[in-house]
């Protein structure tokens, strides 16, 4: 079925070019994003239905878990985030953890059944004995036999070779947000940074992991101009986490207007529909968000959650009750 018998909004033209293209060659504007946000909720559900069961196994959810390997004192200034130094938030600042904790969480996390181990640091990015250490730490949880992934902050020319040789599976780098509305949440690196930083990775022959956040004061229309930017990176990142801003007290956007829940699973189905290969994550917010709401986001497409009982600092539903809404969805683990 063709994408304009389901979104009438969209001109013929532009449908007729995406259909003769193979998926990494698909360039999607904004405004046809913002129009397949704008389609009825059903149809819009529908079609990323049948976008993910081309492509994936519609009953399938795979799980990473995180690990917080630096934590705190970031000289960042990301208007969401808990680790930035220079907000009061209450986080304690936690210098590297050594190898063997971090071997140990990798261990548990398998245990409890997650695939990827994800390691974040509150960096702006690594320093050359940083990277020495991440490596030791890829290679040894990559002989646990997980995939790995890395989120260090922004990478120097040969920094993402050295990951890659150490068995780094993915790089996670966010682009957060639209270009317009980017500036609003962030001063100290810019969009062509984080590009560059994208390039690096790709450039390494490691997956890229890139999404953004929604639920920050931005309009329907940067939701749409955050989704254009990754489906237009080509090819397009491999696995897009999708999160809901987790408001934390002492963050400049503590405070901001709740965004309708099923603004969420839109935006989730339009990741869906525009990557239709990438593993979608249902990323950062769970745990303030519904049951209802989390079974709607997998039946609009996606098909990943972290996984464990934290994200990097902030809260993230129990593995157990994780495993029993999976359990009541019918849905299996990857
Ligand atoms: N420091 C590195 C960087 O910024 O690239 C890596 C870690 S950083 C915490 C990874 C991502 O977590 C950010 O790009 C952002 O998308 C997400 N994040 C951070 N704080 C968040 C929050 N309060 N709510 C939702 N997502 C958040
Ligand atoms: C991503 O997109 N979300 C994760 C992971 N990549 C690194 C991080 C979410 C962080 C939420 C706030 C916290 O726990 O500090
Ligand atoms: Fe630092 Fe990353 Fe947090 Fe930004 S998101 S303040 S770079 S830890």
């Amino acid at each position: 079925m063709s994408i304009n018998s389901l979104t009438p909004n969209i001109a013929d033209e532009q449908v007729s070019s995406i259909a003769d293209q193979p998926d990494n060659a698909v360039r999607w504007s904004v405004s046809q994003i913002q129009a397949l946000l704008d389609t009825p909720f059903n149809d819009l559900l529908y079609q990323a239905q049948l976008t993910h069961r081309q492509h994936h196994d519609a009953n399938a959810v795979q799980l990473s878990t995180l690990v917080s390997v630096k934590t705190g004192g970031c000289p960042e200034d990301c208007g969401y985030c808990p680790q930035a130094a220079r907000y009061h938030t209450g986080v304690d600042n936690q210098d590297m953890l050594s190898l063997e904790e971090v071997v140990s969480a990798a261990t548990a996390a398998k245990e409890k059944g997650a695939s990827r181990f994800c390691m974040g640091a509150a960096w702006r990015g690594p320093k050359q004995r940083d990277i020495d250490k991440m490596t030791a730490m890829v290679s040894a949880v990559k002989a646990l036999g997980m995939e790995t992934c890395a989120t260090l902050g922004m990478l120097k020319p040969g920094q993402a070779q050295q990951l890659g040789e150490a068995g780094l599976d993915y790089y996670n780098h966010n682009l957060d947000t639209a270009p317009e509305f980017y500036n609003e949440v962030i001063t100290t690196r810019n969009y062509e940074d984080r590009l560059n930083t994208l390039q690096e990775v790709r450039g390494a022959g490691i997956n890229v992991c890139c999404g953004g956040i929604v639920g920050m004061g931005e309009t329907r229309l940067s939701r749409a101009g955050l989704i254009a930017q990754l489906a237009n990176l080509n090819p397009y990142p491999e696995s897009v986490p999708i999160n809901h801003l987790v408001q934390v007290e002492g963050t400049p956007l503590f405070g901001t207007a709740a965004l309708d829940p099923l603004e969420f699973v839109r935006t989730i189905a339009a990741a869906r529909i525009t990557m239709p290969k990438a593993m979608v994550r249902l990323s950062a917010g769970r745990q303030e968000m519904s049951e209802a709401i989390q079974a709607l986001c997998f039946l609009a497409g996606a098909n990943s959650i972290f996984y464990g009982d934290k994200l990097l600092t902030t809260g993230n539903p129990e593995a157990d009750s994780d495993q029993a809404l999976l359990d009541k969805l019918g849905l299996h683990t990857l």
